[in-house]
C-alpha cells in the first residue's frame, strides 16, 4: 500500500476555523485508491512551517504529498499550480511578519507542482464540484510549504502539491462574509483529488 501525507493548517489571522484540519481528520487512516492517508496539520509560523513539513517527509517516506490550505473568499477547490520564493502577507500565529524575502536564498524563483492538477479539476467538475487551477498560491504559509515540499523532493518522483480549499459553512456563520461549502462536500471533493493520484 503507498502512502499518501496529507497535510492541513491550524486556524489563523480572521479564521477561527481551519476546514483542512477536519479533512485531515475525516481522512486519517482511510484508503483512496492506491494510497493510504497519513494526516498532519502545520502550524502557521514561517519559522517552523517548512521544517515541519521537511521533517514529515523524512519521517512518514511518503509516496505522494498534498498540503491542503483554507483560501476564505475563494468559491472553488483550487489546486495550485506553482509556488514561488518569497515570503510576503500579514503577521504568522506566531506575530513574524515576512517583507518580501526570499525562501530559499539560492532556490529557484519558482516551483510547479507535480500533482495531476488538470485531472483533478476536470474529476471534480464531473463529480459535480466547482474547481479550477489557481496560478498563485499567494506569498503567505500555504505558498510557503508548498515551495518547501517541492524543493525538497525536487530531485525525487514523488508527486507534491498544494490544494487550496473555500471555507466551510462554520467558518462563514463565524466569519460572515465569504462563500462557502459543507465540511463533507470539502471531505469528499478531497477523497476525488486523491483518487487522481
Ligand atoms: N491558508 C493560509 C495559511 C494557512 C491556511 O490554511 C494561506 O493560504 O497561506
Amino acid at each position: 500500500m503507498k502512502k499518501l501525507l496529507l497535510t492541513g493548517f491550524e486556524p489563523f489571522l480572521q479564521f477561527p476555523i481551519n476546514p483542512t484540519m477536519s479533512i485531515v481528520e475525516a481522512l486519517q487512516g482511510e484508503v483512496v485508491g492506491d494510497f493510504q492517508v497519513t494526516g498532519h496539520i502545520l502550524p502557521v509560523d514561517f519559522h517552523k512551517a517548512g521544517d515541519t513539513i521537511k521533517q514529515l517527509v523524512q519521517e512518514e517516506q511518503p509516496d505522494a504529498v498534498i498540503a491542503l490550505g483554507l483560501a476564505g473568499g475563494r468559491y472553488k477547490i483550487n489546486p495550485e499550480r506553482i509556488a514561488i520564493n518569497c515570503n510576503d502577507g500579514e503577521a504568522d500565529n506566531e506575530g513574524h511578519m515576512p517583507a518580501g524575502e526570499k525562501i530559499i536564498t539560492d532556490g529557484p524563483d519558482g516551483l510547479f507542482s507535480t500533482l495531476p492538477i488538470q485531472q483533478m479539476v476536470s474529476q471534480l467538475q464531473q463529480h459535480g464540484f466547482p474547481a479550477e487551477i489557481s496560478n498563485t498560491a499567494g506569498a503567505y504559509l500555504c505558498n510557503h510549504v508548498m515551495y518547501q515540499v517541492l524543493y525538497t523532493l525536487q530531485d525525487t518522483t514523488i508527486p507534491a502539491g498544494f490544494i487550496h480549499i473555500p471555507a466551510s459553512h462554520q467558518l462563514a456563520i463565524e466569519h460572515q462574509r465569504i462563500p462557502s461549502w459543507s465540511q463533507a462536500d470539502l471531505t469528499e471533493a478531497i477523497r476525488i483529488a486523491i483518487n487522481c493520484l
